[in-house]
């Protein structure tokens, strides 16, 4: 078998998304999702112009020997648009590869370990009661994993507050400003979390995503006060540029830490990892580098107990939820996977058949991933500029967002 055509559709569907669809002498075709918030059209032209040409002719069967084609075949390795790339051929080849086999992709990575992928949702308020009202709805719709996030007394536009039922944080044109102040937030975050655990109890998962913009004794005197509250995790409290720092966190709290939705390559993590400075780690199937890839990330986090929590925000399109689902379902060190259900337009791009029940996803049970893209739907929505946020201090001073 050989691959003959490799398609890059970008399409925009109320959001960017780029998709890979390789096509083989056979007919059959895989799909990968190649989508980078704000970076779309980035890896869409590495794709395009750097990636594409060079498989023209190869055999879709040799995976691995494809991935370490372009990885080390590139020179220039690692960063978020190379290793998206990478994720996107990656993806389809195992997509090819479960439809040569006519199976499931979670068959070709040792079969099913638990029922069912438990996945957690994203509750936001503007108030404490909002809060609240939030959390319940998703307990209502099953959810035994809440993410939970509230606007701050003197932050107007904190990040993970949705105004509609699917939170967006990319805006039109250039990136829009936030503004942030940190001992606003410091003093609020605690009164959340204690009015949701006496609401709900105390088996409800309960997360918290700092995103990256304390340093590291700030992110340890949050852990502190958030450890009455018992949560699942501490999502991204520091840049993780600063590996270093998490030992200074881990040496005052207990509060369990999530990492790594930035991260591309399993070097990004492996320091965290070995010296278990982070409990979950959120690398994702579109940006580290595919379902190969990522699965030695969690072949490594599971030799130190440290479980998976990809990341699964509504800019990573159905074909990355599909491929993760797969990855979930078979790894033996799974924790949670993030769930923010997509649009009905999304949908209808990329027609999927996992299913949400009560709390858990479930991948579809036909031959590959389980996913594809209508390239004629997907042609009536045409790219759009946007950019993710950037974020500043009460001063002025650029801040991490
Ligand atoms: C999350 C992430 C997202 C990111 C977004 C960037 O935990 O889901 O932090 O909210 O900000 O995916 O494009
Ligand atoms: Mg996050």
């Amino acid at each position: 078998m050989k691959i003959v055509e490799a398609r890059v559709i970008v399409t925009c569907p109320g959001r960017n998304f780029v998709t890979l669809k390789i096509v083989t002498d056979s007919g059959l075709t895989g799909v990968g999702d190649a989508t980078l918030n704000g970076r779309e059209l980035a890896v869409a032209a590495y794709l395009t112009e750097h990636v594409v040409p060079a498989l023209i002719g190869r055999d879709p069967a040799r995976i691995e020997d494809t991935w370490q084609y372009l990885y080390r075949g590139a020179y220039w390795r690692r960063g978020p648009v190379t290793m998206t790339a990478i994720a996107a051929v990656d993806t389809a080849l195992w997509d090819i590869k479960g439809k040569v086999a006519g199976l499931p992709v979670y068959q070709l990575l040792g079969g099913r370990s638990r029922s069912g992928v438990r996945v957690y949702g994203h509750a936001s308020g503007s108030s404490i009661p909002d809060v609240l009202a939030s959390v319940a709805g998703f307990i209502s719709l099953g959810y035994q994993a809440v993410r939970v996030q509230a606007v701050v007394p003197g932050i107007p536009d904190i990040y993970g507050v949705s105004a509609g039922p699917v939170y967006e944080p990319a805006t039109a044109g250039v990136a829009s400003v936030a503004s942030w102040a940190t001992p606003d937030y410091l003093a609020h975050i605690p009164a959340v979390f204690e009015a949701v655990r006496s609401e709900f109890g105390p088996t409800l998962q309960l997360l918290h995503d700092v995103h990256h913009r304390l340093t590291p004794i700030e992110a340890a005197r949050l852990g502190k006060s958030l450890e009455p509250f018992a949560l699942t995790w501490m999502e991204d409290p520091v840049p993780a540029e600063l590996q270093d720092g998490f030992r200074l966190i881990r040496q005052h709290t207990t509060t369990p830490l999530a990492v790594g939705e930035v991260f591309n390559t399993i070097w990004d993590c492996s320091q965290l990892i070995q010296e278990r400075l982070i409990d979950y780690i959120r690398a994702t199937v579109v940006h580290a580098g595919g379902i190969t890839h990522l699965r030695r990330i969690f072949d490594l986090a599971a030799l130190y107990q440290v479980r998976s929590g990809s990341h699964g925000a509504t800019d990573l399109s159905p074909i990355c939820m599909s491929a993760a689902l797969h990855l979930d379902l078979a790894i033996p060190n799974f924790g949670l996977q993030e769930y923010m259900p997509h649009t009905p337009e999304t949908d209808a791009v990329f027609p999927h058949g996992y299913r949400f029940a009560d709390g858990y996803l479930h991948p579809a049970e036909e031959p590959g991933l389980g996913v594809d893209i209508d390239e004629s739907l997907a042609a009536a929505y045409p790219y759009r500029p946007a950019a993710l946020p950037v974020n500043r201090l009460t001063d002025g001073t650029l801040h991490d967002w």
